[in-house]
This record gives structure tokens, C-alpha cells and sequence, in this order.
């Protein structure tokens, strides 16, 4: 991965694949010649005005920087690949900071590429995957946690993803992080003053003020951390399994959430051996669903193998609902998982015995199903109407925690007897602490942890 930006890149920004437009984008000190070179159309482009004209392939003698400047230059339409419209953003308004021009072809990857091939000859080099999001980060357009949040609002499935997501873009945690940040900062400045000047036998930190302001900052944090595993899930999607004994509508109920008959559905017990799984959208969650085998002591080596996959589903799932057919006498449960949703199914029959903390369904009727996707999304503490921003990203929570961690410690030094000494402990604690939130942002980040996230990305993003 490169970490220059003193060449110029290119690629294509939309997906692979046919369509009504396609677009080449070009961004780095060169973008603007290049781009005029690739155009029939003579003299510069107007910033951010969108500019019909058409694309040649072959350099043009006069190379539009030079020669007389009529509206259109020298007939080229042998070589003219397409028609274009180009815009030129100049730096350091553009997505990357550089001069940056978007060229919007008909969606052919022929004439994309095309287009490319004719920008490398001109001098631009293929962008890498995420070099674009890259060079906005290293020109100071977006922290990292924002450019992060670009490949995860392009990832998103589910639209509370996409919300996740834009929010982080938007900068709600730059926000909170950079408030605990400076806060940091004065305490760490306050603490300075008071080691550099130890004569003068002036304290520029009151330790219990300095506790107080710590136990300030530990609660933003903890904020911060309490609202992460929603996050989480939210960005990441999680596993439910669908188990049961045979026979109790689970393959059935599996086809109602997901909206497909994708797993078959008989009355003959011990149907489904195999797991079935689909991915599905549960209340904005993006939800792998897993229909299990029923769990019966059997002979059958197949179903033993289905049993055994069902336990390993168990084990896996984030949450396991539990199905079971309330028309029939209820068998004693076995599921060995903290995160368990009764679901009480066939609920169109008469029902032979009830229970108030089961989600009543019938997989067939679909009478039930949208409660019980709500009761998920409770079950999971994952309320789509809350409006806190979370964060969702790992490599996020592992260094509040660890800031978190160093808050405490600096706590625990503040409050000891020992003047000098315990201030120098304290300062030391929180530039910790400080210097794990400036790895969230970027602000302190080594080449492999960029080249790590970066890499992620497509090309032309
Ligand atoms: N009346 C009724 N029958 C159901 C319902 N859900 C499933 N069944 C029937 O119960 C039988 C077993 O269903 P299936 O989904 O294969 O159960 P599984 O073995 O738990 O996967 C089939 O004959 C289904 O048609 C329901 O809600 N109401
Ligand atoms: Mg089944």
C-alpha cells in the first residue's frame, strides 16, 4: 500500500457489472491535465460544473493544453470512445483534498475500462483498494473512524446499518471521543505545570478535583462502552437458531421469517438433518437464520450428525429460539444457551397448555411472526428506535476500554498520598488513556494498522 500522495490515481468508482452510468474517477496533482487530455472538449474545466463532451483514446497532438482554445477541439470522433460528462473538484474541496474529476460514462466495462487504460497512459496509476478513502484520511478530510464508516455505510445490509454507519460518518464519535480528548488535554497540561514547577509549591490539580474530573471522564467512556455491544451486532449481523423437537413447525417458522419456503417442510419427523440457513432482516438486524435439525435420541447415523450440528448451532447463536408445539403436551427443555426466546407454535389449533413468557405464533398463518421480530430485536437489546449513537466497530471498543482501563488507574494514583511522585504516575496514566483514543481517530496510527483497514476496501472507494 502506498502512502504517498504525489501521484496521481485512478479507478473505477461504480460497481462491476452493466449499467446506465459508470464512472471513472481521478483524483491527485495531475487530474485536471490528464482529465483534459482524455476530452475532446479545449481549455480548463469550470470547478464543479458538469461538462458534456466526449472521451478519445488516442493523446491528441495539441494535447488541449496548448493549442487554440475553441469550444470543442479537433474532430476526433473516429477515435471517441463515449460521451462524458466530466467534473473537476479542485483541492482541497473534493472527497480526497486533491483536484479530483469524476468522469461519468454510459456503464459499459468496456468503455470504464477503456477510459482507464487512457488515464494510465496519460500518466495516472490504478488506485489501490481504498486509496481514494486513504487519501482523504492522510489529507486530513476525515478522521480514520470516518473513513472506516465509509466502507461500512457501502457495506451495510440492513438499513439500521446504513444508519450505524452514516452516523459515524457524520462524526457523532469523533465528536464524543474528541470531548473526552480535550478534557484529557487540560488535565494532562494542568499536570505538567504542576511536575515542571515543583518549587514553586503550587498544585495546578486539587487531587480531589483531579478524581472528580477523572470519574467525569470514566462515565463518558463507560457511556460509550454500554452502548457497544448493540453497536456491534448492529454492524456486524448475528446468528439465531432455530431449535426444537422434530416436528414442531421450526423449518416452518424458519420459511415464515425468511420469506421463502427454503427448508423443507413435512410432517414427518426428523425431515430437516442438515442446517439450513439463510440471511435475513430482522428489525434492521442483519440476521443469519439457522434451521437445526430436531433434538430426539435416534438411531439414524444421518439425523445423529443433524443432532450434533443442531447442539453446534446452539453454541454458536447469539440468540436460540426455542420452538414448541403448544397443541401438543410440553416436553421438558434442554437448550443449553443464556440467550433463549420460547416461541409457542401451531397456535391456530387448540392449545393444550400456555405460558405468558413464550411469543405465541403460527409458522403457517403468520399469525405472530411480526411480534416475535420484534421480541427479538428486545431480546437482544437492540432497540431500532433508540437514537444513541453506538459504536460498532472492535477495534473501537478495545481502545476505550483500554483508555478506560488507564482513566482508572490514574484514578487509583490521584487519590494516594505522595505529591510529585503520585502526579508523575497520573500523568503517565493518562497519556495512556489519551494515546489510545488518538488511535481511534487516527491521529497516532502505524502504517500496518492503515494498510490493515485500507485493504478492506474495494478498488475505485
Ligand atoms: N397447524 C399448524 N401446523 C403447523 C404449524 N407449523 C408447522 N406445522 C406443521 O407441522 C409439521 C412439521 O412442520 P416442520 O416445519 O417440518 O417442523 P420441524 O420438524 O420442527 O422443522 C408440518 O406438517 C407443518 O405443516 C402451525 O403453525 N400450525
Ligand atoms: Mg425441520
Amino acid at each position: 500500500m502506498s502512502f504517498s500522495t504525489t501521484d496521481t490515481i485512478v479507478a473505477v468508482a461504480t460497481p462491476p457489472g452493466r449499467g446506465g452510468i459508470g464512472i471513472v474517477r481521478v483524483s491527485g496533482p495531475d487530474a485536471h491535465g490528464i482529465a483534459r487530455g482524455l476530452i475532446t472538449r479545449a481549455g480548463p474545466l469550470h470547478p464543479r460544473h458538469a461538462t458534456f463532451t466526449k472521451v478519445r483514446l488516442k493523446p491528441s497532438f495539441d494535447g488541449a493544453q496548448g493549442g487554440p482554445e475553441s469550444l470543442e477541439g479537433p474532430d476526433t470522433s473516429e477515435d471517441s470512445i463515449d460521451q462524458v460528462v466530466v467534473t473537476l473538484f479542485p483541492a482541497p474541496h473534493s472527497y480526497t483534498g486533491e483536484d479530483t474529476v469524476e468522469l461519468s460514462a454510459h456503464g459499459s466495462p468496456v468503455i470504464l475500462r477503456a477510459i482507464v487504460m487512457a488515464t494510465i497512459a496519460r500518466g495516472a496509476r490504478l488506485a489501490e483498494p481504498g486509496e481514494f478513502t486513504l487519501r482523504a484520511f492522510l489529507n486530513g478530510r476525515m478522521d480514520l473512524m470516518q473513513a472506516e464508516a465509509v466502507n461500512d455505510l457501502i457495506e451495510a445490509a440492513t438499513p439500521l446499518q446504513a444508519r450505524a454507519a452514516f452516523d459515524q460518518l457524520d462524526g457523532t464519535l469523533t465528536r464524543a471521543i474528541g470531548g473526552i480528548d480535550a478534557t484529557l488535554f487540560d488535565l494532562i497540561a494542568r499536570l505538567e505545570a504542576s511536575v515542571d514547577f515543583p518549587d514553586e509549591g503550587y498544585h495546578f490539580v486539587d487531587p480531589s478535583a483531579l478524581a472528580i474530573a477523572l470519574d467525569g471522564l470514566i462515565e463518558r467512556t463507560s457511556a460509550l462502552l454500554n452502548d457497544a455491544q448493540r453497536g456491534r451486532l448492529i454492524r456486524e449481523g448475528l446468528r439465531i437458531a432455530i431449535v426444537g423437537e422434530p416436528n414442531v413447525g421450526k423449518s416452518s417458522l424458519f420459511n415464515a421469517l425468511a420469506g421463502t419456503a427454503r427448508a423443507i417442510v413435512t410432517d414427518v419427523p426428523g425431515t430437516t438433518r442438515d442446517l439450513v440457513s439463510e440471511i435475513v432482516d430482522i428489525e434492521g438486524l442483519r440476521v443469519t437464520l439457522v434451521d437445526t435439525a430436531g433434538l430426539r435420541e435416534t438411531a439414524d447415523p444421518v439425523e445423529i450428525e443433524g443432532v450434533s450440528r443442531a447442539r453446534q448451532a446452539i453454541a454458536a447463536a447469539d440468540l436460540v429460539l426455542q420452538v414448541e408445539d403448544r397443541s401438543r403436551p410440553r416436553a421438558p427443555q434442554s437448550v443449553n444457551n443464556s440467550r433463549v426466546l420460547y416461541v409457542s407454535n401451531k397456535s391456530d389449533l387448540p392449545r393444550v397448555w400456555d405460558d405468558p413468557a413464550a411469543v405465541p405464533v403460527s409458522a403457517t398463518t403468520g399469525a405472530g411472526v411480526d411480534d416475535l421480530r420484534r421480541r427479538i430485536a428486545c431480546a437482544l437489546d437492540v432497540d431500532p428506535l433508540r437514537d444513541r449513537p453506538a459504536m460498532t466497530n472492535v477495534r473501537h471498543i478495545v481502545l476505550v476500554e483500554r483508555a478506560q482501563q488507564a482513566l482508572a488507574r490514574a484514578r487509583a494514583a490521584a487519590l494516594t498520598e505522595g505529591g510529585a511522585l503520585s502526579e508523575e504516575f497520573v500523568l503517565a496514566d493518562l497519556t495512556d488513556a489519551r494515546s489510545a483514543l488518538e488511535e481511534i481517530t487516527g491521529r497516532r496510527t502505524p502504517e500496518d494498522l492503515l494498510e490493515h483497514i485500507f485493504s478492506r476496501f474495494c478498488i475505485g472507494k
